[in-house]
């Protein structure tokens, strides 16, 4: 078991002042693996002074010379590849080699289009007789859950440097060590003391001072709608710039002229990655009322193509719950709504798990609009599905939730399903499957949140305008 002792806070690593620690287990093993220090307020404090002191000349550096620390960051991830696949494997439970894949390569990407992005952003333009400068917005808090934890940080630190914000990072205390090995890279980077600092810690006591610091002038939250909105209204007491992105429902809209296996295939998949610990995960599916005899069987089939099995062992497609809290959580959901009447298609609560580790099986069920499962997020491997009558009604159901984050429509022709996404009241939908796109805006109409990651957008996210009005018009 490795212990963690200390916070990293103005270019050095600071013994932590508490004795309490958090415990970090294998999810898979339910093991404790590794403790980390709960950080003080105090801590708090002076990582957003030390932030606040390396400002001015972050801000001021050649923009090239901010890419290149990015660059230096994402090559000293991707050297620590094996050991950051294993420790997120183990924190969250997904399985190693898509961790690999997925929860390293991406950070690392992000890191490297982001330092990409910068070189060839426009940092100014004339408009009429102004030049409009971008300029960073200042000190920034970072708060971050535990399901894709490092792209999730990676999503907000590395736009957040490039725009020469400095910034003070608080991840989960559910799966923090993977932060703990960025810090460590990034100290290794050579970047300005005080550019970078991690403070570990509960969100209430570390979470919140970032939330209400006069000196904070942006924070970026992910994690559940609960904490957002308690992050907003205590940022608004200082008018701070507020970035949030919160929970979803997203649909997977099945129109009646769609490849149904494919449809079904792909749905099941796009709900059930990282056991549906994704906050965009398609968790409602949509389909023809008339199709859906035919629909429960193909989902039993993709539902069996996906065995659970613990993150480190080669055949498992899908891991445990990140905690007992979060197994635990999703469980008693389901069994809400079988109270109320949903109809189990595969998997369910009592279906058998390992005896170790926090194993939800898949589970697939039938319910009505209105009903819980189809409103409340689940966050488990817990699909839905609903039938509509016509297209009227499947893009009522659709919109249908406090909710709009992510989606997806199924049909044999483009344009249809480009019209049907078009009445859709969310962030992001994949036409017929296609592939996340590193480049395109992420994040949330309605309760899902506010601004957008991913790309030239998530970079702009950490920008002010400045407009200087001049005598020399046109010029
Ligand atoms: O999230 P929390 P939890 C949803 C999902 C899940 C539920 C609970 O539905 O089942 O949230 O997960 C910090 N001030 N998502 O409880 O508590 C906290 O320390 C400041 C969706 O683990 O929101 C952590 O760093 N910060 C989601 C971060 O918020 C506070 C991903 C997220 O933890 C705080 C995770 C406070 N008062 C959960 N309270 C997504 N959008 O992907 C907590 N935090």
């Amino acid at each position: 078991m490795k212990t963690w002792d200390s916070h990293y806070i103005g270019g050095r690593w600071i013994k932590a002042q508490a004795q309490a620690t958090f415990s970090v287990h294998d999810s898979s093993t339910e093991e404790v693996f590794a403790t980390v220090p709960t950080g003080t307020a105090a801590e708090a404090e002076s990582a957003v002074r030390a932030a606040r002191a390396a400002f001015d000349g972050w801000a001021a550096l050649p923009v090239a010379e901010r890419a290149d620390a990015l660059d230096r960051i994402a090559a000293g991830l991707k050297a620590r590849t094996d050991e950051l696949a294993q420790t997120i494997a183990r924190e969250v439970g997904m399985p190693l080699k898509l961790a690999r894949a997925v929860q390293v390569g991406s950070p690392i990407w992000n890191f490297g289009n982001f330092a990409k992005l910068t070189r060839a952003f426009e940092w100014q333009e004339r408009v009429g007789h102004s030049l409009v400068l971008r300029e960073p917005v200042g000190v920034v808090g970072c708060i971050t859950p535990w399901n894709f934890p490092l792209n999730q940080i990676a999503l907000k630190v590395a736009p957040a440097l490039a725009a020469g914000c400095t910034v003070v990072l608080k991840p989960s205390e559910v799966a923090p060590i993977n932060a703990l090995i960025l810090a460590e890279v990034i100290d290794e980077a050579g970047l300005p003391p005080g550019v970078f600092n991690l403070v570990n810690g509960s969100g209430p006591e570390v979470g919140e001072v970032l939330a209400t610091h006069p000196e904070v002038d942006m924070v970026s939250f992910t994690g559940s709608t609960r904490a957002g909105r308690r992050v907003s209204e205590l940022a608004s007491q200082t008018i701070k710039r507020v970035a949030l992105e919160l929970g979803g429902k997203s649909a997977s809209v099945v129109l009646p002229d769609a490849d149904l296996e494919a449809a079904i295939k792909g749905s099941v998949s796009a709900c059930l990655l990282n056991s549906g610990q994704t906050c965009s995960a398609h968790t409602r599916l949509l389909v023809p009322e008339d199709r859906l005899p035919e629909v429960k069987e193909l989902l039993r089939t993709a539902v069996a193509r996906l065995p659970i099995g613990p993150s480190l062992e080669e055949g498992s497609k899908l891991g445990p719950l990140v905690s007992a809290a979060q197994r635990d959580r999703v469980l008693a959901l389901v069994r809400q709504g079988l109270a109320e009447g949903a109809e189990l298609i595969a998997g369910g609560p009592d279906a058998a798990v390992p005896e170790r580790g926090y194993f939800v099986q898949p589970t697939v069920l039938r319910v009505k609009p209105g009903d819980t499962l189809a409103r409340e997020e689940i966050f488990g491997p817990v699909l839905v599905v609903l039938t509509y009558r016509d297209e009227d009604d499947a893009a009522r159901i659709a919109n249908d939730t406090p909710y709009g984050l992510g989606g997806g429509v199924w049909s044999r022709d483009e344009d249809h399903a480009i019209a049907f996404a078009r009445r859709m009241r969310t962030g992001q939908v994949d036409i017929n499957g296609a592939p996340f796109n590193g480049q395109a805006p992420f994040g949330g109409y309605k309760q899902s949140g506010n601004g957008r990651e991913n790309g030239r957008y998530g970079l702009e996210e950490f920008l002010e305008y400045k407009s200087l009005q001049l005598r020399t018009a046109g010029a």
